[in-house]
């Protein structure tokens, strides 16, 4: 889709990079304190004020959880001054809870924005995942496959050297095996305890090193990566962990009726679809804030997919009233 056809405009990109600066801003203030729900409930406030501002008429698919067990941003409420175009909302306000608590590195506050119905309604459950970069053939790699033929089908693709292939994977024991395959065969794994989003961005940018993200993690997380990587190119397959009748309920409960389905990209994000994220600790992908006495610096990602447009906006805030709406 072309960027004029669409219903989001490109001023829409702009805003979102405030609203993740906010709520990137708001869970810093939690950094290393041991409060894993304070930060997350800080993003949360900072995001939704934000969002609640913008002339559009929203709606969260992916969100903080279910409507009966998240008091705000939840699946299904509504945001924006409802105004606007119709969106589907993705958003993650603290991709790394536990990373904030503990003053670890690559926390973000993320969110993806399209127009209504095109971003998957997935359930908070888990999902396999799969990605690599642009510029290689598609359908190179497949959630079904091996691990190693993954790694041999984009060592070869590459042109590189099995030993010279890095594949990103969550640091969980349901991964051993995984991780084991890909070792034997004599590629490198590079482990992350939190923050798949990034993971599956790495994938597609060759200056991280990482060729391949593999693994099991959360299903919103893998909606918002495949609306990232609409924008920037790159191959995903997802496919939704549903382990009992509960899990499979919820899926049924937002439409989904194929419970074994393999996503691609373009089935978890369709059409114009712009996407923000800003560091909350400095990461492999962006910096964090930095908070002086009359200044918060912050660092957030823009990109549009319409437009293939990616921006990295480093910015300096001095009325640093306006970052304690919340206090
Ligand atoms: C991943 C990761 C998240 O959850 O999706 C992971 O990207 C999956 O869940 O940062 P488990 O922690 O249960 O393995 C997070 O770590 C936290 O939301």
């Amino acid at each position: 889709m072309s960027a004029s056809q669409s219903v989001i405009n490109r001023i829409f990109t702009m805003e979102l990079g405030r609203v993740t600066e906010r709520a990137a801003v708001s869970a810093a203030r939690l950094i290393g304190r041991g409060d894993e729900k304070a930060a997350d409930q800080a993003a949360v406030d900072a995001m939704r004020r934000e969002l609640n501002a913008l002339d559009i008429d929203g709606e969260v698919v992916i969100g903080e959880g279910e409507r009966d067990e998240a008091p705000m941003l939840y699946i299904g409420e509504k945001v924006g001054s409802g105004k606007g175009p119709k969106v589907d909302i993705a958003l993650d306000p603290l991709e790394g809870t536990t990373l904030t608590a503990k003053g670890m590195p690559n926390a973000l506050a993320v969110i993806a924005m399209a127009e209504a119905g095109s971003l998957l309604n997935a359930p908070d459950v888990y999902m396999e995942k799969i990605a690599i970069g642009a510029g290689l053939p598609e359908g190179l790699i497949d959630l079904d496959a091996d691990p190693a033929e993954n790694v041999k089908a984009v060592a070869q693709a590459r042109g590189k050297d099995i030993s010279l292939v890095n594949v990103c994977i969550l640091d969980r024991p349901r991964h051993a095996n995984m991780i084991e395959a890909v070792r034997s065969l004599g590629a490198r794994v590079t482990l992350i305890t939190d923050g798949d989003v990034a993971g599956v961005i790495h994938t597609t940018d060759p200056t991280t090193g990482i060729d391949i993200y593999m693994g099991t993690g959360g299903a919103p997380e893998g909606v918002l990566a495949a609306a990232a990587l609409r924008c920037t190119g790159g191959q995903m397959q997802g496919r939704l962990v549903l382990n009992d009748k509960e899990q499979c309920d919820r899926a049924l409960k937002m439409g989904i009726t194929d419970f074994a389905k393999k996503y691609s990209v373009e089935e978890m994000a369709r059409g114009d679809v712009v996407f923000s994220a800003t560091g909350v600790t400095k990461g492999t992908m962006l910096d964090g804030i930095v908070t002086n006495a009359h200044e918060i610096w912050t660092d957030t990602v823009l990109m549009r997919s319409s437009t293939g447009t990616i921006r990295w906006i480093r910015a300096r805030h001095t009325q640093m009233d306006k970052f304690h709406l919340d206090d």
